[in-house]
């Protein structure tokens, strides 16, 4: 499945794809682009099938309701809802046009990369574990990024060997796309990775 939103501060592209011979889909995302910011969240849920569906599912739903609130207080929405489902490891980012400012919050193995055209990287290592309803901290980095500047989000169904030297060398997230066609045949995951350009 590809999808695609865009507006005159982003431009983004989706794709996802469930684990072979599975009729569901354990990760599951949103995002949203309005005039002030863009919202992504991207979740694993714990195992495949239908009840690592229904925990990512979850983090998709309360994120699509409150997708105006700040990533500090959206996280740990995402943490309640899961209490009595099996979990799962989300990303989160809200990216703020006007300030071109960034905020990230993350637990578990999803993996963001991002590059502005000076050089600079942000790629935030991982935090080990996964969110259950558990009360747990958070970390959250908050960063600024240049005109220009490009990202990939993605769940553990795809490995993208030189992910920062794919993301400084290639132009257009169309361009991205057709260089990451490739990695998604061989999977033994559920795989959603979402690309995008920020002007
Ligand atoms: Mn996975």
């Amino acid at each position: 499945m590809l999808e695609s939103q865009s507006n005159q501060y982003i431009q983004t592209l989706v794709y996802q794809i469930q684990k072979e011979g599975n009729v569901c889909n354990g990760d599951s995302f949103f995002i949203k682009s309005t005039d002030d910011y863009f919202i992504c969240a991207v979740a694993d849920g714990l195992g495949s099938g239908l009840y690592a569906h229904a925990s990512s599912n979850a983090i998709r739903e309360v994120v699509e309701q409150y997708h105006y609130e700040e990533v500090d207080v959206l996280i740990d929405y995402c943490n309640k809802v899961l209490k009595d489902k099996r979990g799962a490891t989300l990303s989160l980012f809200k990216v703020d046009f006007l300030l071109k400012k960034i905020t990230y919050s993350s637990v578990g193995n999803i993996r963001f990369v991002l590059y502005s055209p000076s050089g600079q990287f942000f790629n935030p290592v991982p935090v080990y574990g996964y969110l259950s309803g558990k009360p747990q901290k958070y970390g959250i980095e908050t960063f600024t990024y240049e005109k220009d500047a490009k990202f990939i989000i993605h769940t553990d169904g795809i490995y993208i060997p030189a992910i920062k030297h794919l993301l400084s060398s290639i132009r257009s997230i169309e361009e991205m796309s057709n260089y990451l066609e490739i990695y998604t045949h061989e999977r033994n995951d559920d795989l959603t990775y979402i690309i995008g350009q920020l002007f």
